[in-house]
């Protein structure tokens, strides 16, 4: 079901014009989360890029001996063992190196 969608109702007006101000020109923006370390520096690059082209993230840190956290992020991106991990929607993009390719691809568009 798609809500909110430009085209017509039920956004008019003012109103619409802050929708799409807010999502962008899409029907409803993409939900993106970072799980990094305080001190990564390649989670720093990760989040640095981002910033600079717009897209907004949930920043998610994890302890390097958080055990638990660390099991669970190794099955939800499918058996990655580092950070950062960045997930679009709930799938796993990648690490830096993933974002990167993908910057040179779109600019990160596809993740706004
Ligand atoms: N290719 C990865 C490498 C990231 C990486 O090495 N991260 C380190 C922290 S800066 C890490 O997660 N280390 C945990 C480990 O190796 O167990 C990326 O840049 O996304």
């Amino acid at each position: 079901m798609v809500i909110g969608c430009l085209a017509g109702p039920p956004f008019v007006g003012r109103k619409r014009e802050l929708f799409i101000q807010t999502r962008g020109n899409n029907c409803m923006a993409k939900k993106i989360e970072v799980y990094s370390m305080k001190t990564c520096p390649h989670c720093i690059q990760a989040k640095g890029l981002l910033q600079s082209r717009g897209v907004a993230f949930e920043e998610i840190l994890i302890g390097m001996n958080d055990n638990a956290a660390w099991d669970m992020l190794y099955k939800k991106s499918g058996g990655m063992k580092t950070v950062p991990q960045i997930y679009c929607d709930g799938k796993i993009l990648g690490g830096f190196p993933e974002l990167s390719a993908l910057d040179k691809t779109d600019g990160l568009a596809s993740l706004k």
